[in-house]
């Protein structure tokens, strides 16, 4: 009688522990858990069937047939302005600074999306160079029109990042679907993320997503449900972490724990997110809805 309680209690004991232990794993990997590139592996080579049918070199200008910015507006704890984009020596900018010499002084940054177009499957890849400014992250990333349809996992509207680097030398590629509530991601480590250009690409097909950084294949995802079906607009944008308060920015109310706060303190501005420039291949199941 008492050894078999004993054993009850050491089965109770060992199940609490797991649970524990497997709770820290998420919260560690949350928090901590990123992986590092392997450099050594064969970079990926875009295959000669397919075929480039987007590119923007961002020289005089970016596309505006394709693309524009979102206009003044509040984003998060800054702003976003049409005035902190513009394309300079074949590269597009978007500068990041703090300004007071305007109606609401706070921080300013920018973006481009694509206007009326929405795409789907495709090869993606842009080169780009970011900067270690701390409270601020750039990306390139999908976005659907409706991410709150529930009623399949990914395949019905998913934001895809292809990049977004928001912790000190680490890049997050994820999905997010059903109204936020579903999330797949994965961090990266990668040493000279300041150092100069790098390419982050998506190869997204029917039967499965691949991400690559500098050609290395960093994430790939297989799961039927997971891959995105609904075709969605691109975006290359730059966010201060914070929220809107009050119809207001504050980069003091922050959203993304690890990414820190924008101060002018610890940061030099301004911040430039330079893209030198994005091409679209059909890899065989481009969707590109064109209005
Ligand atoms: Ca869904
Ligand atoms: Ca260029």
């Amino acid at each position: 009688m008492k050894k078999s309680k004993k054993s009850k209690v050491l089965k109770i004991l060992a199940v609490l522990l797991a649970v524990i232990l497997a709770v820290a794993a998420g919260v560690l990997y949350y928090f901590f858990g990123y992986q590092t590139i392997d450099e050594d592996a064969d970079a990926f080579k875009i295959p000669k069937e397919y075929e480039l049918v987007f590119e923007d070199e961002f020289i005089n200008g970016y596309d505006e047939d394709f693309w524009a910015p979102s206009g003044m507006t509040v984003r998060r704890g800054g702003y976003w302005s049409q005035d902190q984009v513009f394309t300079k020596n074949g590269k597009l900018v978007i500068r990041t600074e703090y300004k007071d010499d305007v109606e609401n002084p706070g921080y300013y940054t920018g973006d481009l999306c694509t206007l009326h177009d929405r795409l789907a499957f495709g090869y993606y890849e842009i080169r780009c160079k970011v900067e270690n400014t701390r409270g601020l992250w750039n990306a390139f990333w999908f976005m659907p029109d409706d991410i709150y349809n529930y009623e399949q996992k990914a395949q019905d509207g998913s934001e895809i990042d292809i990049f977004e680097s928001a912790l000190p030398y680490r890049i997050q590629n994820a999905l997010y679907y059903d109204g936020y509530s579903g999330r797949k991601n994965i961090m990266t480590e990668v040493e000279d993320l300041y150092d100069g250009y790098h390419t982050y690409a998506l190869d997204w097909k029917k039967d499965g997503l691949k991400f690559y950084f500098d050609g290395h294949l960093i994430w790939e995802l297989n799961e039927p449900d997971l891959i995105p079906a609904t075709p969605a607009y691109l975006n290359i944008t730059t966010e201060i972490n914070g929220k809107v308060i009050d119809g207001k920015p504050d980069p003091s109310h922050i959203e993304w724990i690890g990414c820190g706060k924008i101060t002018e303190e610890s940061n030099v501005f301004p911040s430039d997110y330079v893209i030198d420039y994005v091409r679209i291949y059909d890899n065989g199941d481009l969707i590109w809805n064109k209005q």
